[in-house]
């Protein structure tokens, strides 16, 4: 491997025994290397069950011990989002086979249409970290392969990309598309144009991710979806939630990687607009509520695994007291149903989609709370999740999703980010804050560590 950026410290593995009286107050050093032990020996676990089942596949199926490709042929989608998580946790000889697996077989000359965001977040993200963390020229030349392969699919009318496009012709289909998968593209193409000197990827991805935020309505929100072909909302709900979710983190997150202020002007105006609007302040914490991007008026109350990562996103943009307030209603949500589901009522309490897939957001918040707050209250929390993922979702060749949170009835599936965050930060929570520098990196949606840059693309 080349050089690292980070500071990794290394963890004796002896065992220490955690004590169970306490669920608040003070966390030990040697607790947080317990739980840094688990989580790294249910990376290796999850991996070993990968290339036991699925070796070549993108993702392994854990309860059939088969393997799953999204599309004609694999894009080796785990490896790719795996392969930062293992050199972060000390994994050497896990990132060495991955990284052998991803040069000697990766190709993205494949007959098939791929969907643009998806594979910016895992693939794209996943491949520039590589490069930036291992110095293998390789890598970056399959990420630019990649980008010159989705760029055909911002040639709309108004700049915005359709969904899916395929990857020999630049057939594009799906017009209707949302603000997360038009947005959630600036980190790794702009980044992108940092690494090639090529500044057409930052400059697309930038016109398409603004055109979102010039459609704003009066009040500063957005819609649900919206046709790329004539700029027409096509759903006026707004929320945090998926089809929303990081195009917000990325106006934020654009704006730390790049130090252009057009990303923090934007991210004010709508972040001022969702704690007006979507806050809703409960007995249990402040969940976010779906309302009318036009009117502000409330359309639901439905609140889910998605939304947890917005306490994250604000620690980070510094407004602990809000951070904190939405951490005790994701804390709420996941202690409340034996475990978190995908959605719940929080007005009548009532789960509307009872599956876990794996998600990390509600960790991740814990993560950025425990950094900017100190607070051990969120190593507790986050001991909570990881022991109930460890206890819930782990089989014989890997970790399950759940079906049932009442019942705790396992999925067939292991999704990428399982490897690419909820592990990472399962990790970072309780590593020691020398391991991850926030002041050189910004984590993507995806969980991929970029290096700050000190100038524009
Ligand atoms: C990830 O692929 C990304 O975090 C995305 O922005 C939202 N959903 C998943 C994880 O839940």
């Amino acid at each position: 491997m080349g050089k690292y950026f980070f500071c990794f410290f290394v963890l004796s593995c002896f065992r220490v025994s955690v004590s169970a009286q306490e669920s608040t107050g003070s966390f030990s050093e040697a607790m947080k290397l317990e739980m840094c032990a688990k989580v790294k020996e249910a990376a290796q676990h999850a991996w070993k069950g990968y290339k036991n089942y699925a070796w070549g596949s993108d993702d392994l199926r854990p309860l059939t011990k088969t393997s799953r490709n999204w599309y004609k042929h694999s894009l080796l989608m785990t490896p790719v989002d795996a392969f930062d998580t293992f050199i972060m946790l000390g994994l050497k000889d896990e990132a060495r086979e991955v990284k052998e697996l991803i040069l000697s077989r990766l190709d993205f000359n494949i007959d098939d249409e791929v969907q643009v965001f998806e594979i910016t977040i895992r693939q794209l993200g996943g491949l520039i970290t590589a490069y930036e963390l291992d110095g293998d020229k390789k890598f970056l030349s399959l990420a630019t392969d990649l980008a010159n392969r989705l760029m055909p699919a911002f040639k709309t009318a108004t700049g915005m990309p359709y969904r899916f496009v395929h990857l020999q012709t630049g057939r594009l289909r799906d017009s209707i598309n949302n603000p997360a998968e038009i947005g959630t593209l600036m980190m790794e193409f702009g980044k992108l144009s940092k690494l090639t000197g090529n500044k057409v990827y930052y400059e697309t991805a930038k016109k398409a991710i603004m055109q979102v935020y010039a459609r704003r309505s009066g009040i500063g929100l957005v819609g649900e979806q919206v046709d790329v072909t004539n700029g027409k909302w096509v759903s006026t709900q707004s929320h945090i939630s998926g089809y929303i979710d990081s195009y917000y983190e990325y106006l934020y997150k654009s704006w730390i990687l790049f130090g252009d202020k057009d990303f923090a002007d934007a991210f004010d105006v709508h972040n001022k607009a969702i704690k007006k609007y979507l806050v809703d302040k409960t007995n249990k914490g402040w969940f976010m509520r779906h309302v009318d991007m036009n009117s502000g008026k409330e359309t639901a109350t439905l609140y889910g695994a998605l939304d947890a990562f917005y306490a994250g996103l604000c620690a980070y943009a510094g407004d602990i007291p809000a951070a904190k307030n939405i951490q005790d209603a994701n804390y709420y949500m996941w202690t409340n149903f034996n475990m978190e589901p995908e959605e719940f009522n929080y007005k009548t309490d009532s789960v509307t989609s009872a599956y876990y897939i794996l998600r990390p957001e509600n960790l991740e918040s814990c993560f950025y709370l425990y950094r900017y707050s100190h607070k051990t209250d969120y190593l507790w929390m986050a001991k909570r999740m990881v022991d109930d993922i460890l206890a819930h979702c782990k089989t014989e060749a890997g970790f399950a999703s759940i079906k049932n949170i009442r019942t705790y009835e396992q999925a067939n599936s292991m999704e990428s980010f399982f490897f690419g965050e909820t592990l990472k930060y399962a990790y970072l929570v309780f590593a020691a804050p020398s391991s991850v520098d926030l002041n050189r990196i910004v984590f993507t949606t995806e969980a991929h560590p970029f290096k700050i840059e000190t100038t524009l693309p």
